[in-house]
């Protein structure tokens, strides 16, 4: 099997200090968890942004200086979301982009997301879609339901998107596809030929997700963006304890970890800028 991909999602737009007093809000806390999600085998770091007051942003110059820092200390592949938080325009959603980073989240399309609407109308996909391209930056599809995957395919014929891509399949946001193996194989089954996937099961799916994933030759996203749980009743100290329960359960199982350079090669993402 091929050297598996953990991304560490260390953030998110949602996720509160009150919900998880872990997790990290300024840059440098930010950063500091990305080093410890690498240490313990993680080879991507998913970055969303916050203001000082804790509230989501997608500001470049947030984002420049938790890039600046991550890379000082490590070779992980920094991806930025695009999606940002519910109700941001697609301007907003793009100040990730300036930082230079080696992915970025392309969502495929428009789900209910709790109690709100997580927008992405197709002139907005194709606006993102065209954004990261201009700038030479792999995309991560991100598939929150079945019919977002043929927005990607969609999306390849009109020259917006390479194909095989690297695809994320978010499991369990309420109002998205739920969480399970039944799901995970509909949604692998229904991918064109040479993708790769991660899946980033929501909430308790997070780890069994994970560990399904890891046998079954995908790739796994966890942190305290999906999930702020380490198991049922214990809190997760950070991102880094969830990232080392997968590699545990990798080991157990026999699939190598992927160094940063092994994932940017499966992933086709640009060599590491200097
Ligand atoms: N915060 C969600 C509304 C992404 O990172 O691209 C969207 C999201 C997806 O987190
Ligand atoms: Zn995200």
């Amino acid at each position: 099997m091929q050297p598996l991909v953990i991304t560490a999602a260390l953030v998110g737009a949602e996720t509160t200090r009150e919900q998880n007093p872990h997790l990290p809000i300024h840059p440098e806390e930010i950063a500091a968890d990305a080093v410890k999600c690498w240490k313990e085998g993680c080879s991507l770091v998913h970055l969303h942004a916050r203001n000082p007051d804790g509230s989501p942003s997608q500001a470049a110059a947030l984002f420049k200086r938790i890039v600046a820092l991550i890379r000082t200390e490590c070779d992980v592949i920094v991806q930025v979301s695009t999606g940002g938080a519910v109700g941001m325009s697609v301007d907003e959603r793009c100040g990730s982009l300036e930082c230079s980073p080696d992915m970025a989240t392309l969502s495929c399309g428009t789900v209910n997301f709790g109690d709100d609407v997580f927008m992405n109308s197709w002139p907005m996909i194709k606006d993102i879609a065209a954004r990261i391209r201009k700038r030479g930056i792999t995309p991560e599809i991100e598939a929150f339901d079945a019919g977002h995957i043929d927005t990607m395919l969609r999306l390849a014929k009109e020259g917006l998107v390479d194909l095989p891509a690297h695809v994320d399949l978010v499991l369990g946001v309420p109002g998205g596809l739920s969480a399970g193996e039944r799901q995970l194989e509909f949604m692998v089954g229904s991918l064109p030929p040479g993708c790769t996937w991660t899946v980033a099961g929501v909430g308790r799916h997070q780890l069994p997700m994970a560990y399904y994933a890891v046998e079954r030759g995908g790739n796994a996203r966890v942190g305290l963006e999906d999930n702020i749980f380490l198991k049922k009743g214990v809190l997760a100290q950070g991102s880094a304890p969830l990232v080392a329960a997968v590699a545990e359960h990798a080991r157990k199982v026999g699939r190598p970890l992927a160094t940063p350079t092994q994932a940017r090669e499966l992933l086709r993402v640009r060599p590491r800028p200097e």
